[in-house]
């Protein structure tokens, strides 16, 4: 039986890879932050909470992080805990630097003294390429971060490269493309989306806010992303792969689908901060723009190609763009009308 330890268990990704691992024959060892308030709901809702092993940790301990990858010896090491949201970046910069690239120097220092031969996937991100450099971005097309988040991640990622190169570890990164599903956190646009349209279309009186509907992104479904994860640890060597989608669409279109998916017939008026999604029906506004939420750098637009994961790993996504928007948005609709908490949060 292999042995997985899994940071940031508590997370979307986290939750999904431990399932997968499970269904594969792994121990999974699940690395949690302390914290007054339970924050295990995503494991509990896959019904998992009692086939994984948690253990306290945090990545800003290497003392911690050392002793467990001395106590598990586990085979592979996936790293998915991060101060993930990039609004949050820019009001926590240094924070965000911390946890996001030097925890993950203390991990891959663990590694190489405690476990030097366990397999290490560090989870990168399309933030990374950020003022795109190129059309769809590759494994090769150059970097340029437009976020604290961005800057930190591409730290954790030169890391990752420059342990495999200087120690030979089997260190992995995967430059992921925004995933979502039912289990996304309530403070990224397409899950703010899918619960503030069924809070209104249950009665809620006040519009969903939103900020830059412009922005593309490349959306797929987190289910499929984490298998490639596990993928990347099962090649002859380490490497890095995009895993993404290979379409684009607009924040507006993500807004479209969703509303029509619970039901809304609605439509789009006005431009720029002016812009509402009015629901025909009732002339109510459902969705209008608050410049609070605008970021001070924004990323216009990204598209991944998938093929260099496709080839070597045999990876492809199943869901479409649109089962995941309808996927989101029926599910938010069953949690608001069986009174489910939605832990709101900022963003
Ligand atoms: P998420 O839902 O925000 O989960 C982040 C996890 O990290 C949570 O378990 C969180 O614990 C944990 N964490 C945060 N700070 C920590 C610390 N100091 N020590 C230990 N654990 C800490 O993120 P996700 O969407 O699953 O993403 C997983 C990883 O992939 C992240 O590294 C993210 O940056 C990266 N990524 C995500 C995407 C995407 O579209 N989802 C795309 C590319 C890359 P709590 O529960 O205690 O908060
Ligand atoms: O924003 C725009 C926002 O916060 C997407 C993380 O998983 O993916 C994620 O980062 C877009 C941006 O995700 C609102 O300005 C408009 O252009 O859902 P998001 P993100 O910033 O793309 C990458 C790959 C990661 O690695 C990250 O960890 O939507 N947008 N209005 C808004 N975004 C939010 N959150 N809230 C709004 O009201």
């Amino acid at each position: 039986m292999k042995t997985a330890f899994i940071t940031g268990i508590t997370g979307q990704d986290g939750a999904y890879l431990a399932e997968h691992l499970l269904n594969n024959g792994y121990r999974v060892i699940g690395g949690v932050r302390r914290s007054s308030a339970a924050n295990t709901w995503r494991i509990e809702e896959l019904g998992i909470l009692d086939r994984v092993e948690l253990v306290a940790f945090d990545l800003l301990d290497p003392h911690i992080t050392s002793s467990i990858i001395r106590k598990y010896q586990p085979d592979e090491v996936y790293n998915l805990a991060a101060q993930s949201f990039v609004g949050t970046s820019f009001d926590q910069p240094a924070y965000t630097l911390k946890v996001d690239a030097l925890g993950v120097v203390y991990l891959l220092e663990a590694i190489r003294t405690e476990k030097p031969d366990a397999r290490f996937y560090q989870a990168s991100t399309s933030e990374m390429f950020g003022l795109v450099q190129a059309v769809p971005q590759r494994e090769d097309t150059p970097f340029y971060p437009r976020s604290p988040y961005g800057a930190a991640k591409l730290a954790a990622h030169w890391m990752t490269i420059n342990y495999r190169e200087s120690y030979d570890m089997y260190a992995c990164s995967g430059i992921l493309f925004n995933h979502e599903s039912p289990l996304r956190g309530p403070e990224f646009v397409t899950r703010k989306i899918t619960i503030g349209l069924a809070e209104v279309l249950e009665g809620r009186e006040a519009p969903v806010q939103l900020g830059n509907m412009d922005a593309k992104r490349d959306w797929g479904f987190a289910g499929d992303y984490i298998k490639g994860m596990h993928l990347m640890l099962q090649q002859d060597k380490a490497d890095e792969y995009v895993l993404s989608t290979g379409e684009t669409y607009e924040v507006r279109e993500f807004v479209t689908r969703a509303a029509q998916a619970i039901g809304f017939d609605a439509e789009w008026e006005g431009s720029e901060i002016d812009e509402k999604l009015r629901d025909k029906k009732t002339g109510k506004v459902i969705v209008e723009v608050n410049p609070e939420f605008f970021r001070p750098c924004e990323v216009d637009l990204l598209i991944g190609s998938p093929a260099k994961a496709e080839k070597n790993l045999g990876w492809k996504r199943d869901v479409s763009f649109a089962q995941l928007v309808t996927m989101m948005a029926e599910q938010d609709l069953e949690r608001v009308r069986a009174g489910k908490p939605l832990y709101n949060a900022i963003g």
